[in-house]
């Protein structure tokens, strides 16, 4: 078999879209799926049958026993956080990961003390805060960035080496945030152990995906966090330490772009973010409860309530433009079941300018932006076990065009319920 392209799945909004539902589902015929960006502060559930998983470093193909999951250069990984992510997956249901597990040996390594100044930065930025998830991402960036990061490979290479680099590492922060407290020596046995315990999972995963790309493998990428959380084209600062659209996809895994197949975006049926930052179609009324009850719309890692609102077109535009996604799968059609009517806000308005095809830059932009609605009459029908396009009432099919006209881009699934099956395939 010759070389085939590779599948991305990338949130569209603001993440929690449903990815890991729609990775699961692909995966179930994928002999690879990797994460190329992010640690564990994602979220991604995955509910098969009785079995409910939440997956924050894993990448949730490693549902399917003969799918190969790998944690590429571009994630950054809590070791004892994966562990313990493992474990809790065992008891869910995962089985033997030990022998489809890999870990790029470039992936840099999130220590405590990344955790514990995440936390430390976030009190210090008042009401200004970003609302992380406190897993020590941005830190763990910074290191990385500013060169003074530890990776996987360090940690199985010289150990003396490692200490010596996580001894400077400490110092640096220790000389910048008062009140630091670091167990070097603690740390560095656990380390040690680590070290062991890792060892049969590192590998150069560069070469190893290449060559499965080569060969004929079909090769799943699961995206974490979404468009408007990336670091260079979300709300910044109110984003994530990553590249979260399709550019990661490449620098996350060292492979070319022509082997990138098939882009799909997940599309929440409507719009839920957590953390701060500017929200133009926000909901701060009864509609709101509803979509945060019946989408049971709290955070998978933190348990932070999600703010609420309509499906925003302008921002789904400006992700199409620029991950190019190939067809996209709307999630939680099934929440608004109950509505009466149902708004899509499709432009902006900022200082008396129409914004339709880009997206502000700045928060304090967005902050100003008043939303143009289209309205749309609710179907106040239950769709879970609708499995057809055909089989939705009308006024659903009517939702699901309007959105696949605004954006041009074909609807391929729609996610009508959180197990497996609650899908509708149209082509
Ligand atoms: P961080 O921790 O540095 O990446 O936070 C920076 C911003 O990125 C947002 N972010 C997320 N948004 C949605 N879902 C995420 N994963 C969890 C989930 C979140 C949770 O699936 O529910 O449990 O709270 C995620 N991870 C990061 C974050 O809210 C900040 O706005
Ligand atoms: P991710 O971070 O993009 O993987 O999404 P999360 O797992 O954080 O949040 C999505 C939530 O919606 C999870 O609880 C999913 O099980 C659930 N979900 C996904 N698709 C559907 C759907 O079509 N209908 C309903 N009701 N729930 C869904
Ligand atoms: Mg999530």
């Amino acid at each position: 078999m010759g070389e085939k392209t590779i599948t991305v799945v990338l949130g569209t909004q603001w993440g929690d879209e449903g990815k890991g539902k729609v990775v699961d589902m692909l995966a179930t015929n994928a002999d690879v799926v990797c994460r190329c960006q992010g640690g564990n502060n994602a979220g991604h559930t995955v509910v098969v049958g009785e079995k409910h998983y939440a997956f924050h470093m894993l990448p949730s193909g490693i549902v399917n026993p003969a799918c190969t999951a790998v944690i590429g250069n571009g994630c950054v990984v809590h070791i004892q956080q994966l562990m313990d992510e493992i474990k809790q997956a065992e008891v869910a249901g995962l089985e033997n990961w030990q022998d489809r597990l890999l870990i790029s040996n470039r992936a840099h390594i999130v220590f405590d003390l990344h955790q514990t100044v995440d936390g430390m930065q976030e009190s210090g930025r008042g009401k200004d805060l970003i609302g992380t998830t406190k897993k020590g991402i941005g830190p763990a960036y910074s290191s990385k960035a500013t060169r003074s990061g530890l990776r996987m490979g360090d940690l199985l290479g010289d150990f003396d080496a490692f200490a010596a680099r996580f001894q400077k590492l400490v110092d640096y922060y220790k000389k910048h945030y008062d009140g630091l407290e670091v167990d070097i020596n603690k740390e560095m046995n656990l380390y040690k152990g680590y070290a062991e315990l890792l060892r049969p999972l590192v590998v150069d995963t560069i070469p190893y995906l290449n060559k499965a790309i080569q060969s004929g493998k079909t090769v799943l990428v699961e995206g974490a966090q979404s468009n408007i959380l990336d670091i260079d084209f979300g709300l910044y600062p109110y984003v994530t330490s990553s590249n979260c659209s399709v550019g990661g996809v490449c620098t996350g895994l060292g492979i070319p772009p022509h082997v990138i197949g098939d882009v799909y975006g997940v599309v929440k049926a409507y719009l839920t973010r957590v953390g701060s930052g500017g929200f133009p179609t926000e909901l701060f009324c009864e509609q709101g409860d509803l979509l945060v009850n019946r989408g049971h719309e709290y955070g998978v890692t933190t348990g932070r309530k999600r703010r609420v609102g309509w499906l925003d077109m302008v921002m789904l535009r400006y992700s199409q433009m620029i991950n190019g996604f190939a067809a996209i799968a709307i999630t939680k059609l099934d929440i608004l079941d109950v509505f009466d009517e149902i708004n899509i806000g499709v432009a902006y308005n900022l200082d008396g300018k129409k914004i339709t095809d880009s997206f502000p830059a700045t928060d304090e932009e967005l902050k100003r932006v008043k939303v143009e609605y289209l309205t749309l009459p609710g179907w106040k029908t239950n769709t879970e076990s609708v499995r057809s396009f055909n089989d939705l009432p009308e006024k659903a099919q009517a939702y699901v065009l309007k959105i696949q006209e605004l954006l041009g881009v074909p609807v391929k699934w729609i996610g009508v319920g959180q197990a497996r099956a609650s899908i509708i395939e149209l082509f």
